[in-house]
């Protein structure tokens, strides 16, 4: 069985509602959900003239290997109605792969870990809720540690 940590965001439309319906699709693609973090309003990041976001983080179990896993995630962002205009821009949702098993994937389309977690508040703050021990496959250093030195 594999175990999967993926970051979700929204920041347009009903966001709690796109983030619960992500939640009952990924469960209906064959994926458990075994841990929820806290929901977030964040700040926009990167491209900031955009409504604020609804962040937060989940711990899966799936059968799935991480290509497909990623192809479910797509498939439920459209599912949802995601268009995607601008990179880094607006989206009714957001899927992405933060962590898997302690694979290392460095293809065009699949990175993992996802290459700016490390920098991102509002993906570590959530991860921390679920999975603080957890260990940065390339970085050797917990989700907490990440956590604390992104803060300082
Ligand atoms: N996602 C981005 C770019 N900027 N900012 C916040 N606060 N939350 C996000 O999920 C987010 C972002 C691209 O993936
Ligand atoms: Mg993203
Ligand atoms: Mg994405």
């Amino acid at each position: 069985m594999n175990k999967a940590y993926i970051a979700f965001g929204s920041n347009i439309g009903d966001r709690h509602k796109a983030v619960e319906d992500a939640f009952v699709m990924i469960e209906q693609r064959g994926m458990r959900i075994t841990a929820k973090s806290k929901m977030y309003e964040t700040e926009p990041y990167g491209y900031t003239d955009q409504p604020p976001f609804l962040n937060g983080a989940i711990e899966v179990e799936t059968h799935l290997n991480c290509r497909e896993t990623l192809k479910a995630l797509l498939d439920i962002e459209n599912d949802i109605g995601r268009v995607r205009l601008i990179r880094w821009g607006p989206r009714i949702i957001d899927l992405d792969i933060l962590m898997f098993n302690d694979e290392v994937h460095d293809e065009e389309d699949l990175k993992v870990p996802h290459t700016d977690m490390v920098n991102r508040q509002f993906v570590l703050e959530p991860l921390n809720d679920i999975c603080p021990d957890k260990i940065h496959p390339l970085l050797n250093v917990t989700i907490r540690d990440l956590l604390e030195n992104l803060k300082k």
